[in-house]
């Protein structure tokens, strides 16, 4: 009688262990994706610092940008800091990390490499009722000298909602253009749109999926043991 159960209990073991198995293709590629490396309150460096003259992984570079612990009425969406980022007095302030995907130009170069940046945004409400404008990009580069270049981007900007208790998602995903070498993560915020409030960013995540490139015997593999259930 307990045949079924067995066998809802099997199959779910079986995808545990298939997902336990994939490749190390979700993690995230960030660091210091949640604030919390340096103690608050920590000036962050200058971004030209991540970009020139050659692109510099593992580090935060940006604008008029501090490290924060709660503050203005807004707690970090992840862990106990997060980054404040305040108008730089141009267009828009910028926070950067670069990050070497060359170890995937195999699979970049076949033009099955994907990329997923998403980050949480929120500001405080100062009582103005017009949204504040901020979002997540990322740039592609061919080779770690080539801040300057026109390249291609994906991004997605989004209006933040006054309630400084809700944090909102910028999220964007695509393919990576073949020849990418390097990645240019930006978090920033349309300087018009902040009138003296400040943003914020916390846990920003970075996935680049080479699954689209695995070899198929795995797959069939996979899929032979998931058929064995339904004999
Ligand atoms: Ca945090
Ligand atoms: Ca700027
Ligand atoms: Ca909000």
């Amino acid at each position: 009688m307990n045949t079924r159960k067995n066998f809802v209990i099997g199959c779910a073991a079986l995808v545990l262990a298939l997902v336990a198995s994939a490749p190390s293709a979700w993690a995230n590629l960030i660091i210091d994706p949640s604030f919390e490396d340096q103690s608050a309150p920590f000036v962050l460096p200058f971004l030209g610092g991540v970009v020139s003259p050659n692109f510099t992984a593992g580090f935060w570079g940006a604008e008029n940008s501090t490290v924060v612990t709660t503050e203005n009425g807004v707690t970090p969406r992840c862990e106990v800091q997060m980054l404040r980022m305040e108008d730089e007095g141009n267009v828009v302030t910028q926070a950067f990390q670069a990050v070497d995907v060359s170890a995937d130009s195999v699979c970049i170069d076949s033009g099955n490499a994907r990329v997923q940046l998403s980050a949480w945004l929120n500001t405080m409400d100062s009582g103005i009722s017009t949204p504040v404008q901020g979002g997540v990009t990322v740039f592609f580069y061919s080779c770690s000298t080539c801040w300057g270049n026109v390249v291609p981007y994906i991004s997605d900007p989004i209006n933040l909602d006054i309630n400084s208790s809700t944090w909102e998602l910028s999220s964007t995903s695509g393919s990576i253009p073949t020849g990418t070498r390097w990645l240019l993560v930006q978090l920033g915020f349309t300087n018009s749109t902040l009138l003296g409030r400040p943003g914020y960013a916390d846990c920003v995540d970075l996935q680049v999926d080479t699954s689209g490139c695995d070899s198929s015997p795995a797959e069939d593999t996979t899929w032979s043991q998931i058929k064995a259930l339904y004999r």
